[in-house]
């Protein structure tokens, strides 16, 4: 038996769709074995949901990715990350070294963490990590919009290390993008909720359909996942019908700075070119036009302290709107399952994909397209379902892609 654990019977239904196979003639409510060695390094081959048992060793995990990705070290980066995305698919709590054994991508730095904080309930390496004074920085850096790890670079390198000294230096010469990040940063860095999301997602459809009423709009990313929060909200649009609009984009975000709604936007052209092979990278950016937005979404904030307790209040000071993030993405329609696959994530599944595709069945994904290299055709597909199936994938739900 390894890495044997009791299972309930919901667990235990879990168990059997991904390579847990019941021993003969054993009652159900007995301790049922789980087959580590059967579980399958690719997250696309796995069920992930959001219950993740193991929080304490994945939030570890993440620290230490982030950390390699701040050093630009992809190779520990994704050792880090693949890790937590196998023990947030474990569907039971790790309390000793005997539960990981057999499973796959557990490397001796993963090891090493793991143990510590079997033994001594935290990880120091973590713990080394958040106090540090470059990761502290690149932290705050990278949380805000417009800037990421390359920009980081530049002010740490600089001897700059807090927002403030960022807003202080003068010098400095922020992109459009990041002056609208420093502008709506408090915003920005509070979750947006799935009430926000449901009502933004109410304005992005109206605004569409009054273009084009056939266009059909779906929320991708974390929220159609199931997440209950996010960074921003991600929209994928497509255009079933007939009637052809390269403007549509244009018109959405036209409307919308009419209307006082848009507090930025940067609309990136579509790129894509019809002959093109799928990309390689597991990581590419894809070539849809899109626009990376910030909305004034209005309603009264109630759970805002500073002003529920203060009793001399003018209201009319009273901040009654937020600045939201939101991704538009828009996609041909004979194109529009790759891309939902692509946006719905998760970033981890997402790649996981693209290697199980190019290491297992030598074809290439990305999110235009799927090429089978040994045939060499495009292989179409009008639903998500249908990719998989030509992957030969068993369908996996997007609330299961939380790897
Ligand atoms: N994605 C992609 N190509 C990009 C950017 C993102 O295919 N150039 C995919 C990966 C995940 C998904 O789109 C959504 O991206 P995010 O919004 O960054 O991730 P999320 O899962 O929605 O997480 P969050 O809740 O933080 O928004
Ligand atoms: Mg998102």
């Amino acid at each position: 038996m390894e890495a044997g654990r009791p299972v309930d019977s919901e667990m235990k239904h879990r168990l059997m769709e991904q390579g847990y196979s019941p021993p003969l003639n054993i009652p159900e409510s007995e301790a049922l074995p789980f087959v580590a060695s059967k579980v399958s390094q690719y997250s696309c081959q796995r069920k992930t949901t959001l219950n993740n048992c193991n929080k304490k060793f994945t939030d570890a995990f993440e620290i230490m990715a982030e950390n390699y990705e701040f050093k630009e070290n992809e190779i520990f980066c994704l050792e880090f990350l693949r890790a937590a995305s196998v023990l947030k698919f474990l569907p039971f709590p790790v309390i000793r070294m005997k539960d990981i054994q057999g499973l796959p991508c557990m490397g001796d730095r993963v090891r090493d963490v793991i143990e510590e904080i079997i033994e001594e309930g935290e990880s120091s390496r973590a713990k080394e990590v958040l106090n540090d004074e470059r990761y502290k920085s690149f932290k705050q850096f990278t949380s805000v919009f417009g800037v990421g790890v390359k920009t980081s670079e530049k002010w740490y390198r600089m001897g700059l290390r807090t927002l403030e000294d960022i807003k202080a230096d003068k010098s400095l010469k922020l992109s459009k993008m990041q002056k609208a990040g420093f502008l709506y940063y408090e915003d920005l860095v509070s979750c947006v909720s799935k009430a926000e999301a449901d009502a933004v997602s109410l304005i992005v459809r109206n605004t569409v359909c009054t273009f084009l009423p056939d266009a059909l709009v779906t929320i991708t990313g974390g929220f159609r996942r199931g997440k209950k929060t996010g960074h921003d909200i991600d929209f994928l649009i497509t255009n079933p019908g007939p009637r052809e609009d390269d403007d549509l984009l244009h018109k959405v975000v036209d409307l919308w700075k009419k209307q006082g709604l848009l507090l930025y936007c940067d609309i990136i052209e579509s790129t894509f070119l019809k002959e093109q092979m799928p990309s390689r990278k597991v990581d590419a950016m894809d070539s849809f036009q899109k626009c990376f937005a910030i909305l004034k979404l209005c309603q009264p904030r109630v759970d805002n302290s500073c002003y529920n307790t203060s009793k001399n209040i003018d209201m009319a000071e009273v901040k009654d709107w937020k600045a939201i993030r939101v991704d538009l993405i828009i996609a041909p329609f004979e194109q529009y399952a790759f891309a939902l696959l692509g946006w719905t994530g998760s970033r981890q599944f997402g790649r996981d994909l693209r290697r199980y595709a190019i290491h297992e069945k030598k074809m290439i994904l990305d999110n235009h397209a799927l090429y089978d290299r040994k045939k060499r055709i495009f292989l179409k597909a009008r639903s998500e379902e249908e990719i998989f199936a030509h992957l030969d994938l068993d369908y996996v739900e997007p609330w299961e892609r939380n790897a």
